[in-house]
């Protein structure tokens, strides 16, 4: 196992061998597997290219041999900040058929992210776009001072990613039991977590997901949002789509007018949006000239989506609602198509797998009776035993067996099903964009004008939740304008960027003894919703 990533114990990993969760697969023989019984059929599909299933494969091996001619190695971590373009799938497959780690950033992190990225995998390499959504990322790769920059598009100084690909070589393949790539942790820490997934685990979740959304080769899944997300790249998304030797379409943009037509065009059967974005799509279709009727499925996850919205969702667009409750650490709940309305509307589903073992616990770690609401704890085949190296934070984040604490409050349905009712977490979930709040505060003091800062959810009709920042200034309070300005100029990612600032002489006492912050994050937003 790469250093810095905690393996399962053997007993664990020897049931998940011996049950066939883990097959000893890598990515990188899947594709080429899949490759070779559907060599023909569309694979991936964006922009100007189409790519039968044997084109990737050929792809995929080119830019594994031109990444090493690079000098990227196996096990090397490489920091990919694609957006939903082709070439995500063709880079993607090079480094894991290499053994080289992508660690998938989203193309909204700045300088603040990419850097602390960059460090603390001491990455080898930086894959960007020339420019994606108003932004120049040559520009950023610069700020940062990246080594081996490869850019898909005008590279200027640095590495042109078509220059890249070169003839294939033999190479030894990674094991599948060491980590395959990292996501990125939702996070309530100052700095986020990097999560290490194995090709064993990860292949695992995907090839399940496929399997619950009942992907055949004859399904086109629809990428809206940015694939590098867990939820569109695994759940089942990008590579669950290539497990089951489906078509993936890759939206640059997840609005309707960009995704109504590349719906009709290629026949998608299924995508997956967050909750605003659903709704957005509600408010759409009644009036789109687009046939939308190949679709399928909507799946709808990464923050709670209501009942109401989604009841409506077989009514306007003809297709059946699936609920997705994952997490980048592992566990992923679904609704399955076929359960009855009320499952489908009104719960998050259930684990992907008979492996997975969830537990709901009050505060002192004791299980609650079922239906009542407790914090979930969870471990399985495919949810991680630790962050990359963390090992501080992972005495916290996992109990001393190996569960890992979500921080989200759920109940227990009789017949199985998760109902997400809250969080205990400092983390804001806008839209299913998360923001940890210590990882703002920090930012926040360091502002020559604020003397504390605390950053807390606010209730929103379309985004579920947005950020507001209590500030106690030093004299006169910076406006919401200065603020944001001034947490821009840090690097910081545009969604963490607070849409409320509140300057207070003092903060709250919270009670007795010490002051958590956690208990002053409540108290502040206790004092804001009644208001
Ligand atoms: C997905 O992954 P992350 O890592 O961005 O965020 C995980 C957290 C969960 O712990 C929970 O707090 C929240 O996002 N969440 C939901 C939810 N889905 C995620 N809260 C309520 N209802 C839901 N349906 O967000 C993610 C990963 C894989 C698949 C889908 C989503």
């Amino acid at each position: 196992m790469l250093p810095g990533a905690v393996p399962w114990p053997a007993d664990a990993a020897a049931h998940y061998r011996a049950a066939g969760y883990w097959r000893g697969e890598t990515f990188g023989a899947l594709l080429r597997s899949v490759a070779s019984r559907h060599a023909g059929r569309t694979a991936v599909v964006g922009g100007d290219h189409r790519w039968t299933y044997a084109e990737l494969d050929r792809r995929a091996d080119r830019a594994a041999a031109g990444l090493r001619a690079l000098g990227v190695a196996p096990r090397d971590r490489v920091v990919v900040q694609l957006p939903n373009v082709p070439e995500f799938a063709e880079v993607v497959f090079g480094l894991l058929r290499l053994g080289a780690i992508p660690v998938f950033a989203l193309p909204a992190h700045r300088r603040a992210e990419i850097g602390h990225f960059l460090d603390h995998t001491e990455a080898a390499a930086y894959v960007i776009p020339d420019r994606h959504a108003g932004f120049d990322h040559r520009a950023l790769a610069r700020e940062v001072g990246a080594r081996n920059v490869v850019v898909v598009g005008d590279a200027e100084e640095f590495v042109p990613y078509a220059e890249v690909p070169a003839e294939p070589v033999e190479l030894p393949g990674p094991d599948p039991s060491d980590v395959a790539l990292m996501q990125l942790s939702g996070g309530t820490t100052g700095t986020p977590k990097l999560i290490p997934r194995t090709h064993d685990d990860y292949l695992y979740s995907c090839r399940a997901s496929a399997e619950i959304c009942g992907l055949t080769p004859g399904s086109a899944y629809l990428c809206a949002l940015p694939a590098a997300h867990n939820f569109a790249l695994s759940s089942p998304g990008v590579l669950g789509a290539l497990t089951a030797g489906a078509k993936v379409v890759f939206a640059p943009l997840p609005s309707p007018d960009v995704a109504f037509p590349l719906i009709e065009r290629e026949r998608v059967t299924i995508t997956g949006l967050v909750p605003p974005l659903a709704l957005v799509w509600l408010a759409a279709a009644p009036a789109t000239r687009h046939d939308l009727s190949s679709l399928e499925v909507l799946q709808v996850g990464g923050a709670k989506f209501a009942a109401e919205a989604a009841a409506r969702v077989g009514p306007v667009l003809g297709c059946e609602v699936q609920q997705v409750f994952g997490m980048a650490e592992g566990l992923v709940n679904y609704t399955r198509p076929g359960d009855p309305e009320d499952v489908r509307v009104a719960t998050q589903g259930r684990p992907i797998s008979p492996a997975d073992e969830v537990r709901v616990v009050d505060d002192d770690d004791r299980d609650v009776p079922s239906g009542t609401v407790g914090h979930l704890l969870t471990r399985g085949p495919y949810t991680i035993r630790g962050y990359y190296r963390s090992p501080e934070h992972n005495t916290r984040a996992f109990t001393a067996d190996g569960y890992y604490r979500t921080g989200d409050l759920v109940r227990r349905t009789p017949d199985g099903n998760l109902v997400v009712e809250g969080r205990a977490k400092d983390q804001i979930n806008r839209g299913g964009e998360k923001i940890a709040a210590e990882e703002v505060e920090n930012h926040l003091l360091a502002h020559p004008a604020v003397h504390d800062a605390a950053v807390v959810a606010v209730p929103d009709p379309v985004l579920g939740e947005r950020t507001c920042a209590f500030l106690v200034p030093v004299g006169d309070p910076p406006t919401l304008a200065a603020v944001r300005a001034f947490l821009r100029g840090r690097g910081l990612a545009d969604y963490k960027i607070p849409d409320r600032v509140v300057p207070v002489a003092v903060f709250p006492s919270t009670g007795v003894g010490k002051t958590s912050r956690r208990d002053l994050r409540a108290a502040l937003r206790a004092g804001l919703t009644t208001r």
